[in-house]
């Protein structure tokens, strides 16, 4: 496979991951690396051996010599950064939260697709194992057609040591993690129709919500809960595993804690263990992202390299976004919210 050169900006708490994993992708690496934080900027470039260090983007791509760039900031620089790779005619993979509004989102699709450059958001939890797991099994028709799912995620996992900035923001669960349990939704059940949400707020020291649970109509006529949490004090803490349950016309699909997948259909249940594997530079209990990290990292290596749509393009991810801003919506006016209409 031709060796694919990358640019990194954002040397933060989760760049790290994404660093060791690119060391571990076949067919590209990272030749250079931007933070206008110059401790980061130290810490990441001589943690991974990069001698080409950038305090400014603008100066990274006039620079060049780089064949794609992997926008590793918070939100707020999302659409800047995407701008400036397309017009440089660099294709870019963008971390999630894809943008702040669902506009700003489908200008970023826009001026990449105007350009003809691939863009992916970095959506990861659709690629953890236990995920792929579900999704295999539903697509082998085991349990016949699905009508019911739900998709939870609830923990009283302390994140707010490791991105303070989680609890600072006017929106926090919906934005932050349950976008990625909505694309999980979106992945195994379908597009999604409309939407009803309510949310709270349970720790008094953060700004925004940390509960909110989530009704989908699904377009081909399933129906679907998204639970998560961040105040769900629990004997064993689950985090980071989405917990999944799944009935279906022939049987039904039950992925419960401690990656246990339980599959029942006309001849009978079947249990197996999903477990993440525990790459060499991950920790727990982290490995279940962090696998997930190299497995998409990969898949936009081999299509960059081929030619093709990744799996959350930017465009596919506009379906993920509206859900976050519908949730967001209904949650406000108590309303159901018509999904399609806003894309
Ligand atoms: P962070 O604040 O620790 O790191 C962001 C870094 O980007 C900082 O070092 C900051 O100095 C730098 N930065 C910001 N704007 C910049 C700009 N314009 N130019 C150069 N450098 C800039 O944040 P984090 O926790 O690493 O999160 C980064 C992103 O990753 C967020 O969007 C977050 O939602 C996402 N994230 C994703 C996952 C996942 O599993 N997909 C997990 C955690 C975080
Ligand atoms: O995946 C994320 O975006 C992280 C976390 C799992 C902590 O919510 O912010």
């Amino acid at each position: 496979m031709t060796e694919l050169n990358g640019a990194l900006i954002g040397c933060g708490f989760f760049a790290v991951n994404q660093m060791h994993a690119w060391q571990d992708v076949a067919g590209a690496s990272i030749v250079a690396i931007c933070d206008r934080d110059p401790e980061r900027l130290r810490i990441v470039g001589d943690q991974f051996g990069i001698g080409r260090r950038y305090s400014d983007a603008a100066e990274m791509f006039a620079d060049g010599g780089f064949d794609f760039v992997d926008i590793a900031t918070t939100v707020q620089s999302h659409r800047a950064l995407v701008e400036m790779a397309a017009a440089h005619k660099v294709p870019a993979i963008c971390q999630k939260p894809f943008a702040k509004t669902l506009d700003d989102a489908k200008a970023m699709v826009k001026v990449c697709a105007e350009a003809g450059l691939p863009l992916m958001v970095h959506e990861n939890f659709r690629w953890q194992t236990p995920i792929q797991a579900v999704k295999k099994v539903l697509e082998a028709g085991t349990i016949g057609q699905p009508f019911w799912g739900r998709f939870s995620f609830r923990s009283g996992y302390d994140v707010f040591s490791g991105q303070p900035y989680l609890a600072e923001g006017e929106r926090f669960i919906i934005e932050d993690l349950g976008i990625h349990t909505l694309d999980i939704a979106r992945y195994i059940l379908g597009d999604v129709a409309a939407l009803s949400a309510r949310t709270k707020r349970v720790n008094p020291r953060i700004k925004g919500e940390d509960v909110a649970t989530i009704l989908l109509d699904h377009e081909n006529g399933a129906t679907s809960i998204v639970d998560v949490s961040y105040a769900s004090k629990l004997s064993t803490e689950p985090f980071p595993e989405t917990l999944i349950e799944l009935d279906g016309t022939e049987g039904s699909i039950r992925l419960s804690q401690g990656y246990k997948l339980e599959v029942t259909g006309k001849s009978g249940t079947e249990v197996s263990d999903v477990s993440p594997t525990l790459l060499s530079w991950a920790s727990r209990p982290w490995h279940n992202i962090q696998e997930s990290v190299y497995a998409i990292q990969q898949h936009w290596a081999e299509r960059l390299a081929a030619g093709g749509e990744t799996s959350t393009a930017g465009a596919d991810n506009l379906k993920t976004f509206a859900l976050v801003e519908a949730a967001y919506d209904s949650a406000a006016s108590g309303q159901t919210v018509d999904v399609k209409a806003m894309l």
